[in-house]
């Protein structure tokens, strides 16, 4: 972190004004040669707006007017000496100025290296670093809030308590082993502490789906076989004619995804192949996709036609999304021919009448979603765990159960301190206090580039 990098942090593209930050230990004195205000800016002070020309530090020649601001080590987004360049939204002009910048000693920043500096230097752990780019690519404002939540350090309060314990246990057993005479410490004493982490962990956990689906939402495959009005019913929920939609059955070959909200939940809709025995390769392959969409959904809406009778494909849906949250819509209501009815079919689950073609019932399957949500919890009571974290919740509650056999098992109470260290190692991922530089990395990667 000795060099100083730098990087558009707008989009890049005509706009109003458009932000180039500088960040690193050189970075007042290389504004100060594409720059020209009033004053010196090593007198300038930190925080403090001011007004100047950008020139070509070559030819001395201004450019444009623009507006900097410097934030000093270590009061700014890093903690390093940071200077932002406010300037007229031009690609070419933007482009210009990091030329300038790159020639005179900086480096082109790496996606969300600013970030990584930050969380480098101590100014925000990791879990709090992550929400970061959780906040930037929000869905939702209740998944904004998620990420808000978890960026005020929520998580990380929730976990360096436990670690602070796990810690304390470790020494414990240590001293234990060290001096037998003088530590009292029992199997079932070490058992019974484990086991008060272990309840608190599994605690932690339950915030994962409510987590989830703040941010990324609900996904919610449209199942059913071919021709019964799965493209129909995408549509109309959409409000657009987004799905192709024919009397010719196997119409749809591929998923087609598309989001939409309801009561502030992301509902991500899933337009799937009709299930049905089939020769064609390419449809062959969307029926997978269905199959596999049914198994990572939270709900399905299984299509029924009213005006056919229940048939073996149908049969074999119900089969496959027997374990699900379901909602059994029965569609074509419109027909006059009909010839099944609500009877027919509510030994399925929740069920609801619709029509595609004249939009009736649409409210009330809205309304089914929700019923089958339940009802949410705000955010702000809900500790934000992501699946990164949930994983490493999952993996350091495998650590503690295998120390808990090994109690059982009366095995070396070293071999125990061995687990409950790893524990300690993996929860600290969360935080970032034993993550490896390759974690870290791969975490900052998915950040864009200037944040
Ligand atoms: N009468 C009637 N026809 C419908 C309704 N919904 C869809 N259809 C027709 O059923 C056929 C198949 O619809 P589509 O949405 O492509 O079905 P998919 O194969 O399940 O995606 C099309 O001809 C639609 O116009 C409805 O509510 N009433
Ligand atoms: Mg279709």
């Amino acid at each position: 972190m000795d060099d100083t990098i730098v990087a558009l942090s707008t989009p890049y593209g005509e706009s109003g004004i458009g932000v180039i930050r500088l960040s690193g230990p050189t970075s007042i004195s290389l504004a100060q040669k594409v720059f020209k205000g009033k004053r010196d800016l090593r007198e300038v002070p930190s925080h403090r707006a001011v007004f100047g020309h950008i020139i070509n530090p070559v030819t001395d020649e201004p450019i444009d007017e623009c507006l900097l601001l410097i934030m000093r080590a270590p009061h700014s987004y890093t903690g390093e000496d940071t200077v932002e360049f406010y300037v007229h939204g031009s690609p070419v002009l933007e482009e210009l100025l990091i030329k300038f910048l790159i020639e005179l000693g900086a480096r082109l920043a790496l996606p969300g290296e600013f970030t990584k500096r930050a969380f480098l230097n101590g100014k925000l752990d990791l879990s709090r670093a992550e929400a970061i780019i959780d906040i930037i690519q929000a869905r939702s404002e209740i998944g904004l809030r998620s990420s808000y939540v978890q960026l005020q350090g929520r998580l990380s309060k929730e976990i360096k308590p436990i670690m602070e314990r796990l810690k304390d246990l470790i020494a414990e057993i240590e001293a234990g082993i060290d001096f037998p005479e003088e530590v009292d410490l029992s199997y079932e004493s070490i058992e019974a502490r484990i086991s008060d982490i272990v309840e608190k962990l599994n605690n932690l956990l339950k915030g994962a789906y409510f987590t989830r689906l703040y941010r990324k939402g609900l996904s919610c495959p449209i199942v059913g076989r071919p021709n019964v009005g799965k493209s129909s019913l995408l549509n109309i929920l959409l409000g657009e004619e987004r799905a192709i939609v024919t009397p010719i059955p196997g119409t749809t070959r591929d998923t087609i995804t598309e989001s939409i909200t309801i009561d502030g939940i992301p509902v991500t809709l899933i337009d799937t192949a009709g299930i049905r025995d089939t020769q064609d390769l390419v449809e062959s392959i969307g029926v997978n996709r269905t199959v596999s969409s049914i198994e990572s959904a939270d709900i399905v809406i299984w299509v029924i036609d009213a005006g056919e009778p229940l048939k073996e494909e149908d049969f074999e849906i119900e089969r496959l999304t027997r374990d699900k949250k379901r909602i059994v819509a029965l569609n074509k209501i419109d027909l006059s021919n009909r010839v099944l009815y609500i009877d027919d079919i509510k030994d399925y689950g929740p069920t609801v009448e619709i029509s595609c073609r004249t939009g009736e019932g649409i409210d009330r399957l809205k309304l089914k979603i929700k019923e089958l949500l339940g009802s949410l919890p705000s955010p702000d009571f809900v500790i934000p765990i992501n699946t990164r974290h949930e994983a490493l919740i999952r993996r350091c509650l495998d650590r503690l159960s295998i120390a808990m056999e090994g109690i059982r098992s009366r095995l070396p109470i070293d071999i125990i301190a061995g687990e409950v260290w790893e524990s300690y190692n993996i929860l600290g991922e969360i935080t970032g206090e034993t993550a490896s530089i390759d974690i870290v990395e791969e975490i900052f990667s998915r950040f864009c580039v200037g944040k």
